[in-house]
């Protein structure tokens, strides 16, 4: 099994003003000669971390990872006003022109693969192929799975912990209740509401849950951007304009090469979507890890990601 590369600093960090509101953070690593790699986070509203650099060879890319607007070193934090899909396309090629860069890999896992289809289906000319991961499409079906009716059969345990700060008259649609506190003024009940939806989702991401992932999630500063950036875009069902325009518009980056890495046990996006994201870009590789969660730090999906990123290397 491979495993991730070395820790490496990077060797450039910036910001990009991306809006009169919005400036984004980045950061480059690896090689400066190498062939360029656009890495994009998950939630929406995940942000950034160092192991992030470690799934790609440092000898052999040009590692560029970025903050999406609202979220770790981007500013303002946490902000939910002009932050869609497609301000957040827009970033990604207005960083691809500031870095000069012709064409890149786009890699992309959880949200991160449903903003990598929306960017290389707007943008196909300026890629060069994509890995994906723990596929999510943002539609309906798939948000009601996991925050309303479905994935609670499994985490039952769990799910009693993300009820709790919705009183039961209102657990009937619980993603409007959630986006109600996540956008209150009173910063105890957004708090509240922010580490119970965030600590759900860490509470079932990996196939043998870790009490570090449930730490890091519940931490305020994380927790806040990412459920309500997360809460604000699915109540807005992912500013598409129809729930399956991602499969619709496959037409336009089938040419591409593309790799779909999924955990079998996937319980945050379940490998329905994923199959069908195949069936309809049946030239992209399908890469099924039986024994995987979502997380893209299981071992399994780890192993299959590099594999992907060394091959892609070579395009
Ligand atoms: N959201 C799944 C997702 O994109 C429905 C995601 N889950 N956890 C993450 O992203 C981070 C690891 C980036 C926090």
């Amino acid at each position: 099994m491979r495993d991730l590369y070395p820790a490496i600093e990077p060797y450039h960090q910036g910001k990009l003003k991306v809006s009169d509101l919005h400036t984004i953070h980045y950061e480059e690593s690896g090689n400066p000669e190498g062939k360029p790699v656009i890495f994009l986070h998950g939630g929406p509203g995940g942000g950034i971390t160092p192991r992030y650099r470690q799934y790609f060879d440092p000898q052999l890319w040009r590692i560029i990872i970025f903050d999406q607007r609202g979220c770790g070193q981007s500013t303002p934090y946490a902000e939910l006003q002009e932050n869609t899909t497609w301000d957040l396309v827009r970033d990604i090629e207005q960083l691809r022109e500031h870095l000069k860069v012709t064409q890149w890999v786009v890699f992309g896992g959880s949200w991160g693969s449903t903003l990598a289809l929306a960017y290389s289906q707007n943008h196909p000319d300026s890629c060069k192929g994509l890995i994906l991961r723990g596929i999510f499409m943002l539609r309906p079906s798939e948000i009601r799975w996991f925050y309303q009716e479905g994935a609670n059969h499994i985490y039952p345990d769990a799910w009693q912990e993300y009820l709790k700060p919705i009183p039961p008259e209102e657990q009937d649609d619980l993603v409007s209740a959630y986006y109600r506190r996540l956008t209150s003024k009173d910063r105890q009940v957004r708090l509240e509401a922010a580490r119970a939806w965030s600590v759900w989702e860490a509470s079932t991401s990996k196939l043998v849950p870790s009490a570090a992932s449930k730490q890091y999630f519940g931490q305020p500063e994380f927790a806040e951007a990412f459920a309500r950036i997360e809460c604000h875009y699915f109540v807005n069902q992912g500013f598409f304009d129809r729930e399956n325009q991602l499969l619709a518009n496959i037409d336009r980056i089938r040419h591409l090469p593309g790799v779909i890495v999924q955990g079998r046990y996937d319980v945050v996006c379940p490998m329905i979507t994923a199959w069908e994201l195949h069936q309809t870009w049946q030239e992209a590789e399908l890469i099924v890890i039986d024994n995987a969660g979502h997380s893209m730090s299981e071992p399994g999906i780890k192993d299959a990601l590099i594999r992907a990123s060394d091959r892609f290397a070579a395009l």
